[in-house]
């Protein structure tokens, strides 16, 4: 029997569904792809998969953008197909995670293109925030809200009304005072919970409610009139009462770094978890390491929720290259190209900092091809796509290069990949380091086995361990030990203990090299 508990301490791997792999050959990845990877991804040794939107999508922002909650995009498949893909996953012990995207809808979602038609005044307007401009002639914009991406967060219309919108201008958002607005969004969790989903992840789940009036903001002098309203734990209390029915789990992006304000989220009667973004932003650093997990699980222990662990997402710069860089922490506001970048010293860390998370109390996301150890990708700039690349002016190269479609075999993909793999791409193929012992492919598969079976893993109790200036060292109940090294030298590791597993080779005198973490059992 399965434990209903399952998410306290799963490993949930993300697909990109676009990016994952190609089943009928047009380069752009499809649910038929996902189907044929299963095998591979329960080799892996997976407990879910998290699918980024699937949706019926223009694809503006990578399907963030969700014209039909109901519809499969026809360039992913088919609704039959996804509730195939869940059964068959389903089948190898693999759950299903789908993402709803509650802050907004595409322009293409039939409620806009109604509330555009309907015009001002119109109950159709109602269910976005359409307002009149500010200025003579209503030619400036209602309020002065910084957006979530560059450029501006209002957009006038034809009859001269202004929409909302945190991010792109395709995505305008919903107004959340809406009754139908909730009522809708209730509908479409059951929707997916009928078809055997097992949770949700709820996109800008911060974000949803305005405050009243939507008045101006000045930083540091008013209450935020977008972030962390406390409408929101309202609508996810109703929402918790829904995937109770079912048995279904959320995972909510909440980017607070405000502790307090984010365990609130996590309370019992609200979301299950939430995305750790304070762990993917932290530095390879020994000390804001270390605090960050002492923090994450503190802030974790009052509300009883898991802490998650995630590396990794696909809106940040791939792990190799952020733990390549001097400044390794969280850097997709400055993600340029060029920044000098030490890629074996990069590959190293993440081969460390997988055996760290891996190890540490709770659940732990994992991206496509962070198990392939593949770095940030240097996107063209005529083929970049990312609607934060043009939003910024082109000053910011998005987020496309850590979508760059998977290579999964040495020869180059029948089809030109929506985005290009750069040169040597190849050899990072999965089927090259399935056959590989040493591979990031085969350390992952590793640490999820060992993780997977063995006691004092997930979620449950850590005790720090006493260790020299530069290593984090703790166990874990049932005698398990990991040790990470982030000093400039060697580390002596505890005695009367046996290696399970090391991120890479020990040193002649059998110490920890610089870099390298691993995990022992007494
Ligand atoms: O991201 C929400 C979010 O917090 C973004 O503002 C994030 O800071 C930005 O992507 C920079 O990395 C979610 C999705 O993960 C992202 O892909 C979407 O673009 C966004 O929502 C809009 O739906």
């Amino acid at each position: 029997s399965v434990p209903d508990d399952w998410w306290r301490s799963a490993a949930i791997y993300q697909v990109y569904v676009r990016s994952f792999a190609d089943a009928d050959g047009d380069g752009t990845g499809d649910l038929a792809g996902v189907r044929s990877k299963l095998p591979y991804l329960a080799e892996l040794g997976v407990d879910a998969l998290w699918f980024t939107p699937w949706y019926l999508s223009p694809l503006a922002d990578g399907g963030y953008d969700v014209a039909d909650y109901r519809t499969i995009d026809p360039a992913f498949g088919t609704l039959g197909e996804a509730e195939k893909l869940i059964a068959e996953a389903g089948e190898l012990g693999i759950r299903t995670i789908v993402d709803i995207v509650p802050n907004h809808v595409s322009d293409q979602h039939v409620w806009f293109k109604e509330a555009l038609e309907a015009g001002p005044g119109s109950p159709e307007r109602e269910l976005f925030h359409f307002r009149p401009g500010r200025g003579e002639n209503g030619e400036l914009p209602p309020n002065d809200w910084p957006s979530q991406f560059a450029g501006e967060t209002w957009t006038r219309v034809a009859d001269g009304e202004w929409y909302l919108h945190l991010f792109a201008p395709e995505q305008p958002d919903l107004n959340w005072s809406h009754p139908e607005v909730r009522r809708e969004h209730e509908d479409v969790l059951r929707f997916w919970f009928e078809r055997g989903v097992a949770g949700v992840r709820i996109d800008s789940a911060a974000l949803l409610a305005k405050a009243d009036g939507l008045p101006d903001f000045v930083e540091g002098r008013d209450p935020h009139p977008y972030i962390d309203q406390d409408e929101l734990h309202d609508i996810y209390r109703s929402w918790r009462r829904v995937a109770d029915e079912y048995g279904g789990v959320f995972v909510g992006e909440v980017w607070l770094p405000d502790s307090e304000r984010f365990a609130r989220y996590l309370r019992p009667d609200e979301l299950h978890t939430a995305f750790n973004l304070n762990f993917l932003t932290c530095p390879w650093d020994a000390g804001l390491l270390r605090r960050t997990i002492e923090e994450t699980l503190e802030e974790h222990a009052p509300v009883g929720a898991p802490a998650t662990w995630v590396l990794a997402n696909h809106d940040v710069t791939r792990t190799v290259t952020r733990y390549g860089r001097e400044e390794s922490g969280f850097d997709f506001a400055v993600k340029t190209y060029g920044t000098p970048t030490d890629l074996a010293l990069g590959t190293r860390r993440a081969r460390a900092a997988a055996l760290l998370s891996l190890a540490l109390p709770g659940s732990v996301y994992l991206y496509q091809g962070e198990e392939l150890g593949l770095p940030e990708a240097e996107i063209p700039l005529d083929r970049i796509e990312d609607p934060m690349h043009f939003r910024s002016g082109g000053s910011d190269p998005g987020r496309d290069g850590c979508r760059v479609p998977l290579p999964w075999t040495a020869r180059p993909p029948a089809a030109e990949p929506w985005l290009p793999q750069p040169e040597g791409w190849a050899g990072y193929a999965a089927e090259l380091q399935a056959a590989d012992p040493t591979s990031m492919l085969n350390l992952y598969r590793t640490a999820l086995q060992l993780r997977r079976g063995g006691a004092g893993f997930g979620d449950g109790p850590m005790r720090w361990l006493p260790a020299a200036p530069g290593v984090l060292a703790f166990s874990r109940p049932g005698g398990l030990v990991c040790v990470v090294n982030l000093a400039g030298e060697s580390a002596e590791l505890p005695g009367h203990r046996t290696v399970l597993l090391s991120s890479g080779p020990l040193d002649g005198a059998g110490h920890l090299p610089q870099d390298t973490a691993v995990w022992l059992r007494t």
